[in-house]
């Protein structure tokens, strides 16, 4: 049953033991941004950007750029954080604390990994595949496509990935 605000917040903040931090990467090049199709693991079968956990001796930032080049095979020139989203699953004991970054410029050669098949789509909010994504992204890509920092918190259902089952999200000046 969904649970509204406040309430998610406090079953949330109850049910978490742990919080790990991730990383995804949204490469943004001209009137194209780049996606990949996750192949194993959390997320198979959905589109998202690249990334993933966050590695001991590492900033957040070198994290992003690493996965990018483990997922694509591509260097991306510089990071910008636009957005921290909590995502807490129902029954999970450990929340994943993800930065989205953007990127606009990269060098190298794009290629599939055995994470990542990438595959540019047009910049716009009609394109992007939402059907075949996370179902908080539709929530927080217009955020993306504004420039406009973000900072929020999704309740999913740990046995339906698929139900939100409360959330905030809000602009942010900084992060
Ligand atoms: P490995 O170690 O490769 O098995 P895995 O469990 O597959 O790790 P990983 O490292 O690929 O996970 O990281 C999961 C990725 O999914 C991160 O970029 C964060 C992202 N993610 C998780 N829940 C999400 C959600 N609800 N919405 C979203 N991205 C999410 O847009």
């Amino acid at each position: 049953m969904a649970m509204t605000f406040p309430d998610f917040d406090l079953v949330c903040d109850q049910e978490i033991e742990s919080r790990k931090l991730y990383t995804n990467l949204f490469l943004i090049s001209g009137s194209k941004i780049l996606l990949g199709l996750k192949k194993r693991g959390l997320g198979q079968g959905k589109w998202n950007g690249f990334g993933g956990k966050v590695e001991s001796e590492e900033t957040i930032e070198e994290g992003a750029i690493r996965e990018m080049k483990e997922e694509a095979g591509i260097d991306v020139d510089l990071v910008e954080k636009i957005g921290i989203l909590e995502f807490v699953f129902s029954g999970r004991p450990q929340a994943l604390e993800t930065h989205i970054f953007v990127a606009k410029g990269y060098s190298g050669e794009l290629i599939e990994s055995e994470e990542m098949y990438p595959q540019w789509f047009p910049w716009s909010m009609d394109a992007i595949p939402f059907d075949t994504m996370w179902s908080d992204d539709h929530l927080w890509f217009p955020y993306l496509q504004q420039n406009q920092k973000f900072k929020g918190k999704f309740y999913i259902d740990g046995n339906d990935e698929a139900t939100i089952l409360g959330a905030t999200l809000n602009p942010v000046e900084s992060l």
